[in-house]
């Protein structure tokens, strides 16, 4: 069970996400529980004001620090074990290493910042961790807030049903080899002959060798990173060789000549 809290200033955004498909069948068996947190509600003023003009000038608002402060000691009074997470642009990149790492966190407070960002002083003196899901601009942090509770969740034994989250994309750091589903032939296509042979010694090798071929065409950066067998390094070699010439800039439309594995 991991518990997230998300302080927005846009409640409304997380309705759905969190009340479809596996999120939602996540919740409901108790695996996950995810509160959303609306900044106004901890204002102390009339109007419920949660943004400011920047001083100095400058363009768009800055959250106050004054209703986050009260929100997070709210927060940290409840647990103190709960680790307070901003999303910003200036954070670390979160990636999957970041989800696993969180996954072994029982509670998450995400603060979502948005138009300009938060007062630097909560920053400073609120937060433990700065987020970012990626060299983009965005409108604020709720998207990523999502994005962070999705690849945390997925990892929490029971989530995902199957236990299919250990041998995904990204652990072992290759990425997926191609897969296929009936019918066996589309649009003059035929699925590799492999797959069908029932020999599982053999597919389980092709696809070995497709997830790192895949890998060394299209992120080989990752290679560098990657846990790598003995037996691993041998097929990387071979693809090395075949792959002459025709390696990482091949469109996704391109003949790969996976027919020929068996
Ligand atoms: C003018 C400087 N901008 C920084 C690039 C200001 C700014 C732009 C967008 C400040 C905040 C935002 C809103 N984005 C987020 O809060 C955000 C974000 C993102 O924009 N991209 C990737 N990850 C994240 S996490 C939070």
């Amino acid at each position: 069970m991991i518990r997230f809290d998300i302080l927005t200033l846009f409640p409304g955004m997380f309705r759905s996400p969190f009340e479809e498909s596996l999120l939602r069948r996540a919740r409901e068996r108790g695996l996950i529980e995810v509160r959303i947190l609306d900044v106004r509600d901890f204002t102390a003023d009339r109007h419920k004001v949660a943004d400011d003009y920047p001083f100095g000038g400058g363009k768009g608002m800055v959250l106050k620090p004054e209703p986050l402060a009260r929100a997070i000691a709210a927060a940290r009074a409840e647990d103190p074990a709960v680790r307070v997470i901003l999303l910003s642009p200036q954070g670390a990149h979160f990636d999957q290493a970041a989800a696993e790492r969180l996954a072994g966190c029982g509670h998450l407070l995400l603060v979502c910042g948005h138009y300009e960002g938060v007062d630097e002083r909560i920053r400073m003196h609120y937060v433990d961790e700065e987020l970012s899901i990626g060299d983009y601009v965005l409108t604020g942090g709720e998207l990523p807030a999502m994005v962070v509770v999705d690849a945390v969740s997925r990892l929490v034994p029971g989530v995902l049903g199957c236990e299919a989250s250990r041998e995904d994309s990204f652990t072992g750091g290759v990425l997926a080899p191609p897969q296929y589903t009936r019918p066996r032939m589309f649009e003059g296509q035929a699925v590799p002959a492999v797959l069908l042979s029932g020999n599982h010694e053999a597919i389980t090798r092709y696809r070995r060798r497709e997830a790192l071929r895949v890998t060394w065409e299209r992120r080989p950066d990752l290679l560098g990173r990657a846990c790598l067998s003995v037996e691993d390094q041998a097929l990387l070699e071979e693809i090395r060789l075949a792959g002459n010439g025709q390696g990482p800039g091949r469109g996704p439309a391109a003949d790969r000549g996976a027919e020929s594995w068996t």
